[in-house]
């Protein structure tokens, strides 16, 4: 009889020390850069209803060695209060085009999202990361910024607010893979 229990405890132990040993190669260290939000009142009125909206670049070290591997966006749209549903559409990560002196996109997610029957109604979206072009982690020369739209939201009372966009700030970062200049 006390065999199988010892065989138990030595099954947990091991299954413990395999879920440690996971751990680090999982961790992914991410870092917020260009943060922005708002807060969109229900007929300008904070009484009424009140959501709040996001966007930022996010800095993805996969390795946790202090060096940028990928860049992405994210973005945001939370229910403060009388908030039925929220969503949105898109979310781009975008580059600074120097000579035309306009963004770009580079990695976009265009599958929407939707809290549906969620409360508080909070959604969240990325986009795609991209990587760092190789050798180029520690040097920031390019701009980036992320970009939200068809942020919507459906009030307590029945009223919707559509084609909302959100930007974060302006975010200098390492060239990508994607980049022209990138070998
Ligand atoms: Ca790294």
């Amino acid at each position: 009889m006390r065999r199988p229990r010892t065989v138990g405890i030595v099954v947990v132990v091991a299954g413990l020390l395999a879920a440690i040993a996971a751990l680090p190669a999982q961790a992914v260290q991410v870092d917020i850069a260009g943060h922005r939000e708002r807060v969109v009142n229900h007929f300008g009125d904070p009484a009424l209803g009140q959501t709040k909206l996001f966007a930022e670049i996010q800095f993805l070290d996969d390795d946790e060695d202090g060096v940028i591997d990928r860049l992405r966006a994210k973005s945001g749209n939370g229910e403060l209060h009388g908030v039925l549903r929220n969503a949105i559409g898109r979310t781009a990560l975008q580059q600074f085009d120097n000579s035309t002196r306009t963004f770009f996109d580079i990695a976009i997610n265009d599958s929407g999202v939707n809290s549906n029957g969620a409360q508080p109604a909070i959604v969240r979206q990325w986009s795609p990361s991209v990587g760092v072009c190789p050798g180029h982690g520690t040097t920031f020369d390019r701009v980036y910024r992320a970009r939200a739209s068809r942020i919507a939201t459906r009030w307590d009372d029945g009223w919707f607010t559509g084609d909302m966009r959100q930007y974060s700030s302006f975010v200098l970062a390492p060239m990508l893979v994607t980049d022209p200049a990138c070998p």
